[in-house]
């Protein structure tokens, strides 16, 4: 028997499974800074929850004189998720939808949370016509003032302005929202996020006083050859207007003009996003005035290059998502303005406000300190793919209405920014005619800006050919393809025009992501290039509970008893959920680098590169300085002018022996850092071999106990493994091969299509289960010579391993041999030799490369000094536990203390961490890893490149381990 429905749960599930836009709404305008009176309903509303809508029942709740029994409503905040506020849980998928594919229905389980909020209004207010505005309402919701309904919200993430006037009234009114998670919008929102349910943005009541400004769109454009700007602001005044709007610019001179006409002025600063001038405007009529902030630029494409004020533009861009980890997709202005410092301060310039527009005040922020945008539509269809693309919106006529209110919507909000260059109409919902449809109307909303869309690989409808992930030799195919002439369909010559954008690549997942460099060569030779948007800039966990160690636990797909789910796939930023960078944003900085330094091998000189778009380098002072940091040691470089986009070679005078590291900084704060942060650096570290030993070497001797004594160093002579080392007990040495899987390991490399992960290479080689046969131990001289063979089970792979030990009886020696032998099926992780402590690492100091980690492919902000790290940075921990925090070193004390064991090497790969790669492999979140009581320490020869293959490049040829002879050297010494 199905439950019984009343009308108007048949109403309500009519109305979610309507493919049609909101009923109801204003036409969508700019989101203006007015100075009509406005009452921000945000706060403690009260909610109760229905478990579908079915369960929906007319008992008068939207209604001020409503009987409502008090014990099924709980207070909510609004701003705020639902399930984060424990009603419903959260749930997470990329591509999948977590309902059945059955557009335009949506699933009977679809919980519905009716919101009440009683609200006096203020008297200003009531004066005017009013609107209440939403500017985001996760679910499909309907809108009720004092009983009258006003309409239906579609599009979570865009605003929707809804008439009240005559229904709003003095004195007590009461607001009803009754929201349902699931309709058939949820179609089109399948972004690789939270579900997450709530009225998550601002709820305004907004006066909209007779004759005032209704909307607004600035056209600023800059002319670089005379350095003039013309502007034209076309203002639309609401009903009862009896005189024009004026337009004032005060700092241009500009008194009360004309709004609808072009105004030539003669000099303005353009708008950049390392000049991100803004001049203050004031639209105005006697009943209302409107604030601007108006930047003049012009965005242009000559001959397949993107153009900002007629000069080449290249984005160093990241894809933000709104996330926070305890409020989900609200997020607080002020971290959003930290977050963008943070960006500023790694040379990031762009951001695709991947997938949805971003709270609206977010873009004023971006105006203000200066980032190119790229505004993406709420559009997302990709789980349509799971089933070859049938039935998908964007090419089914039910929906074009659909399709249009969304981006008239995204564009009409942010209209009047100057950071916004470029229009998306949306992320992965394939390809149709309501695409195609939605693209025209923003070319003809708005000619001075790009249209984006990476889905349609034809790119008819899009001025920039973007793709996702493309491997890096595709890219430079891409740059380098013959004239658009020689193609013979008009398709491909259209897209052959077009300036090519990587609106996402390099994931940054878990340990990563490697390969930027690559990409980034490419960016700076190809005028065709403009750039990219790294995936992603935060990671999307949610707090948990704490784990064992006290350590706060962060959550991802699946925490939540989700039956579709996808996993972490939610956690690959650069910076974690709570903005903490991980080490990929400080290598990311010194690739995006704006500047450029190259020191000749003879170091009699400096090339400067100067990639500032519009700035020389007078803001920037140089400075060199010899064998480490000390600024003792420290001289300036004196720098000829530079102007951007261009380069100097710099005469150096240098001791041929010393590491040298040129660095530029800001003589003065600016641009989001403070004064002496550094913009760019370069270094030059002569290699240094391992110190010999200062004594005699002392020969092996042995017991009658079984042990082998060296110098400090005890073996036992029935594995040949040392044991002992001074009074420090060395457990489980022995050689490896494996790597607990990075998060890329564990990805299928697009190049290598046909091939399983590596991850799963090393499994069915059983990398991670190397047995060890003793051959000899044998003394040579000096030398205690252990040979060994060591392989997996069920394989005749292995390796052969020479391990020559000497001391001078102050330090022992070792020099490894590692030599495959057969028919290995996979390349390796790492290969050298790992050892085991009882006692946890306090911290690990270090002269070498850091402070960040590096693999062959990562690394690029690390340099060569001495670092101090406690054990939790020095193991770089991540959410999902893997692999991580490999420093080249040349002298590390790993201090456990009280007791430390020192290992000297050139530039070795070491590796700390409490834990086995057995368990890190085996546990899902970083908070349930086990308090620490052991310290494990591999020393390599080499260690694999880590690549992007999470999603994208895998590791490229010159950064993988193919199994072949490693030889590593070492010197190991207790201290302490
Ligand atoms: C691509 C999506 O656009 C993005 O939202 C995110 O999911 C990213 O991948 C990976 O994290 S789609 C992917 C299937 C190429």
């Amino acid at each position: 028997m199905t439950t019984p429905t009343t009308p108007t749960a048949t109403r309500l599930l009519t109305d979610l499974a309507s493919p049609l836009p909101g009923r109801g709404a204003l036409p969508p305008r700019a989101h203006l800074h007015s100075d009509a009176p406005r009452q921000v309903l945000d706060g403690t509303w009260q909610v109760r929850l229905r478990p579908s809508p079915r369960h929906v029942a007319d008992d008068g709740w939207q209604h001020l004189d409503a009987r409502l029994d008090p014990a099924n409503w709980t207070p909510v905040q609004v701003p705020g998720h639902l399930p984060l506020q424990g009603h419903g849980s959260p749930s997470y998928t990329n591509v999948d939808y977590p309902f059945p594919v059955d557009p335009p229905f949506p699933p009977d389980d679809n919980p519905v949370a009716e919101h009440r909020l009683v609200l006096v209004a203020a008297p200003e207010l009531l004066a005017h016509p009013c609107v209440l505005r939403f500017e985001g309402v996760d679910g499909a919701a309907t809108v009720w003032l004092n009983g009258v309904e006003l309409g239906t919200l579609r599009g979570s993430r865009l605003t929707t302005e809804l008439a009240c006037t005559g229904v709003l009234q003095p004195g007590t009114n009461v607001l009803a929202v009754r929201l349902a998670q699931w309709s058939a919008h949820s179609y089109l929102e399948d972004q690789d996020m939270w579900w997450l349910p709530g009225l998550f943005r601002s709820v305004t009541l907004l006066a909209r006083p007779r004759g005032g400004v209704r909307d607004v769109f600035v056209h600023a454009g800059f002319d670089h050859r005379d350095g003039s700007g013309t502007l034209r602001v076309d203002v639309e005044l609401s009903a009862g207007a009896e005189a024009p709007a004026t337009l004032s610019v005060p700092a241009l001179g500009l008194h009360d003009v004309a709004v609808g006409v072009p105004h030539h002025v003669v000099s303005v600063a353009p708008w950049t996003a390392e000049t991100p001038t803004l001049y203050d405007a004031q639209v105005h009529t006697p009943a209302e005035t409107v604030n601007l902030r108006i930047g003049f630029r012009t965005v242009g494409i000559e001959d397949a290059c993107l153009l900002l004020n007629g000069v080449p533009l290249l984005l160093k861009g990241v894809n933000r998502h709104e996330h926070d980890p305890r409020q989900g997709r609200r997020v607080d202005l002020a971290a959003a303005r930290a977050e963008l410092l943070l960006m500023k301060q790694h040379n990031i310039n762009a951001i695709r406000t991947s997938h949805y527009p971003p709270q609206a005040d977010f873009l004023d922020l971006a105006d203000e300190l200066g980032f190119y945008l790229i505004v993406e539509n709420d559009l997302e269809t990709h789980g349509f793919e799971r089933v070859g693309w049938r039935s998908n919106p964007s090419d089914d006529p039910r929906w074009l209405a659909a399709y249009q209110d969304r981006m008239q919507r995204t564009v009409e909000r942010d209209k009047n920014h100057p950071s916004v260059l470029v229009w998306s109409l949306g992320n992965e919902a394939g390809t149709g005619a309501n695409l195609d449809a939605i693209a025209c109307w923003t070319r003809d909303r708005d000619p001075d800006r790009l249209v984006h869309y990476e889905g349609d690989r034809r790119s008819r409808h899009v001025d920039l050919y973007s793709r996702m992930y493309a491997l890096v030799d595709e890219v430079e195919a891409i740059a380098t393809e013959p004239p658009a002439e020689t193609f013979t369909d008009p398709d491909e010559q259209h897209r052959r025009r077009l300036p090519f954008l990587l609106c996402e690549y390099a994931h940054a997942m878990g340990n990563g992501p490697g390969g930027l460099s690559e990409y980034q060569d490419l960016f700076h030779r190809y005028p065709r290039l403009a750039g990219g948007f790294i995936w992603e800039w935060v990671e999307h966990t949610l707090d948990g509970p704490t784990g064992p160690d006290g350590r706060p636990g962060q959550l991802y797909g699946g925490d939540f008893g989700e039956r579709v789910h996808d996993g972490n796939f939610v956690v690959d930023g650069l910076v974690h959920a709570d903005r903490t960078p991980g080490p990929g944003l400080a290598d990311l900085a010194r690739v995006f680098s704006p500047v450029s330094l190259e020191l000749a091998a003879d170091r009699s000189t400096l090339t400067v590169v100067n990639r500032y778009h519009s700035l020389d380098l007078s803001h920037l002072e140089a400075s060199c300085t010899f064998d480490g940091p000390e600024p003792a040691s420290s001289v300036p470089v004196p720098l000829p002018e530079i102007p951007a986009g261009s380069s100097a070679v710099v005469p150096l005078r240098l001791p041929p022996s010393a590491t040298v590291t040129v660095v530029l900084r800001r003589r003065t704060a600016g641009d989001g850092c403070p004064a002496g942060h550094e913009v760019a650096w370069t270094q030059q570290v002569p290699a240094r071999p391992i110190p010999s030993f200062a004594a005699a070497p002392v020969a092996p001797r042995r017991d009658s106990d079984g042990l082998i004594h060296l110098g400090p160093a005890v073996f036992d002579e029935h594995t040949g493994m040392p044991v002992r080392l001074g009074t420090l007990a060395l457990h489980d040495v022995a050689v490896g091969l494996w790597r607990a899987p990075t998060d890329n390991d564990r990805g299928m490399a697009s190049e290598e299509p046909e091939l399983p992960p590596v991850a799963e290479q090393w499994a069915a080689a059983r990398l991670d289960d190397l047995r060890t046969r003793l051959i000899e131990v044998t003394a040579d001289g000096p030398a205690l010579v252990v040979r060994t063979r060591n392989g997996p089970p069920v394989l005749d792979a292995g390796v052969d391993v020479t391990w020559r030990w000497t001391s001078d009886g102050n330090s022992v020696a070792l020099e490894c041999t590692i030599e495959p032998y057969g028919r290995w099926p996979c390349d390796w992780g790492r290969a050298g030799i790992d050892l085991r402590l009882a006692a946890p690492t306090t911290q690990v100091r270090w002269t070498g490369w850091g402070p960040g980690p590096q693999y062959p492919d990562t690394g690029q902000g690390a340099r060569y000094g001495t670092f101090v790290a406690d054990r939790d940075d020095y193991a770089v921990r991540t959410v999902r536990p893997q692999e991580h925090g490999a420093r080249r070193v040349d002298d590390a004390t790993i201090d456990l203390g009280g007791s430390a064991l020192r290992v000297r090497g050139s530039a070795l790969p070491l590796t700390v961490r409490p834990w086995s790669r057995g368990v890190v492999a085996a546990t899902g979140h970083d908070h349930e890893l086990p308090v620490p009581t052991e310290t494990w320490i591999s020393l390599d020869a080499t260690v694999s490149g880590v690549g992007s293959a999470s999603c994208g490049q895998g590791v490229l040829p010159q950064y993988r381990l193919a199994p072949a002879t490693q030889h590593l050297h070492v010197l190991l010494q207790q201290t302490g």
